[in-house]
């Protein structure tokens, strides 16, 4: 073995502690399927952070009032060594810079939302953010491009996705080719 290649010291990336987050992505205004790739592209740029998978891009019919476009819906796995609210200004971040005004308007459209699903394993219960992320389970655009990057992944409650994609209604979903 040549004397350069032992060494006692690793590099920073590899000692840090990183955890596996699932980010959904969601968007219905504008040019809603530039904003989700732009998502991915400003995710992979996120200090200590690498974006690991990326699903296709979907649409999907708007849950909530139905008089509002359809939305781009994605889903993708970054490592991170960021803490989860660290994180999260991030994604706020990257939302305000895709042009994201906060209006308070519940359930009403938006150029671009990005949450944290699943942060590891960790149950997450803050005024802010709360992970598992709450309806995720309900929804069919964040659970089926998550099965299309995770099709062995068994839910916080126990269920393997797969047999929740299996019993979920695709009306309304459609991926998209060529997405990425
Ligand atoms: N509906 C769809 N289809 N996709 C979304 O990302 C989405 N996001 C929301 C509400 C308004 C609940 N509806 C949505 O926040």
């Amino acid at each position: 073995m040549r004397l350069e290649s032992v060494s006692a010291v690793q590099p920073k990336e590899t000692q840090m502690h990183k955890e596996h987050v699932y980010i959904g992505v969601g968007s219905n205004l504008g040019d809603s399927q530039g904003k989700a790739r732009n998502a991915f592209d400003a995710i992979a740029k996120i200090e200590d952070t690498r974006l690991l998978k990326t699903s296709s891009l979907y649409s999907s019919k708007p849950m909530g009032p139905q008089d509002q476009p359809d939305y781009i819906n994605a889903v993708c796995l970054i490592d991170t060594a960021l803490k989860p609210h660290g994180l999260l200004k991030q994604l706020q971040r990257i939302e305000l810079e895709e042009g994201r005004e906060r209006k308070g308007e519940r359930w009403g459209p938006r150029t671009l939302d990005l949450d944290i699903l699943l942060y590891g394993s960790e149950t997450i219960d803050t005024a802010d953010l709360v992970v598992p992320h709450y309806g995720m389970a309900e929804r069919e655009f964040v659970m089926v491009p998550l099965f299309e990057i995770a099709p062995t992944m068994v839910m916080p409650d126990g269920k393997p996705i797969s047999q929740w994609v299996a019993n979920c209604s695709l009306d309304g979903l459609r991926r998209l080719r060529s997405s990425n």
